[in-house]
């Protein structure tokens, strides 16, 4: 059973050059916690991230979301993921056909495949979405970048059927892009059973458990232990947080105690 395992072992099992990356950053940093920056200043993003690198592994951008984008603020952000030593991953959940995904993962203002180690995408439009992106890259490059698939979402009401699941699980696992695809974005360990993807899974805050648009939330262990999740996501837990920092430091040690009594049982 995947969840059973240690993310070193992991490591050696993923066909993903960025999930055997990522895995072996979570063991030797001890953190499975990934925030969610989801801010509108570029600063204030910067400040997050400086604040909260030492505990996490992953930062999680939406950079359309931000209003004073600039390439200065692209070099900033990765020298702190360089000093505190955690991935960058844009959440474009991209949906569209090969060639445009390929044209809005590389051009346009972001930029997104010169910076962002692991991006997401939907499998909505089928395996073209991997080809599509894997286009945007240069022949070697695609062993440096990674993709998460979405086979599920925590949005009350979403639309996502097990047959979908079930199929974005196929997408993930068979077929000659594999080495592209890091991991899964998903609410449930059922959703797929190969060890060497990530489970990544949003909705999780400490004292709430639903939000005013749909969100729903679980507790840190709850994710871990009972949904599998390798990754936590956690964006206005913290981010609302009168102290960010130790907001930052609680969610970590509360995921990573999760998955330490997950593999020790
Ligand atoms: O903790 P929150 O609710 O403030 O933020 C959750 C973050 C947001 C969402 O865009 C994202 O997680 N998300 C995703 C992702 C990561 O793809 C999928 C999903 O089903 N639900 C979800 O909230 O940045």
């Amino acid at each position: 059973q995947r969840t059973k395992l240690t993310y070193e072992s992991r490591a050696n099992l993923a066909k993903s050059a960025l999930a055997k990356r990522l895995f072996n950053l979570m063991a030797s940093k001890q953190t499975n916690l990934c925030l969610a920056a989801d801010l509108n200043k570029a600063d204030d993003i910067l400040n997050v991230a400086d604040k909260c690198g030492p505990y996490i592994c992953l930062l999680k951008t939406h950079v359309d979301i931000v209003e004073d984008f600039s390439e200065g603020f692209i070099t900033n952000l990765q020298s702190l993921a360089k000093r505190h030593n955690f991935l960058l991953m844009e959440d474009r959940k991209f949906a569209d056909i090969g060639n445009t995904v390929s044209l809005q993962y590389a051009k346009g203002i972001y930029k997104i495949s010169s910076w962002a180690d692991l991006v997401t995408a939907h499998t909505l439009p089928g395996r073209s979405i991997l080809q599509g992106l894997k286009a945007a890259l240069g022949p070697d490059a695609s062993k440096e970048r990674g993709v998460f698939l979405l086979a599920e979402m925590s949005a009350s009401g979403n639309l996502i059927d097990d047959k979908y699941k079930e199929n974005s699980n196929k997408i993930a696992t068979e077929g000659a892009d594999v080495d592209f695809v890091a991991g899964v974005v998903c609410q449930s360990s059922k959703t797929f059973a190969f060890p060497g993807l990530l489970q990544l899974t949003p909705g999780v805050k400490i004292d709430e458990s639903v939000d005013k648009l749909g969100q729903q939330y679980q507790t840190p262990e709850h994710v871990v232990q009972e949904r599998g999740a390798d990754i936590g996501v956690v964006g206005r837990g913290i981010l609302q947080a009168t102290n960010v920092e130790q907001a930052a430091q609680t969610y970590r040690d509360r995921l990573w105690a999760a998955y330490k009594d997950r593999v020790a049982k």
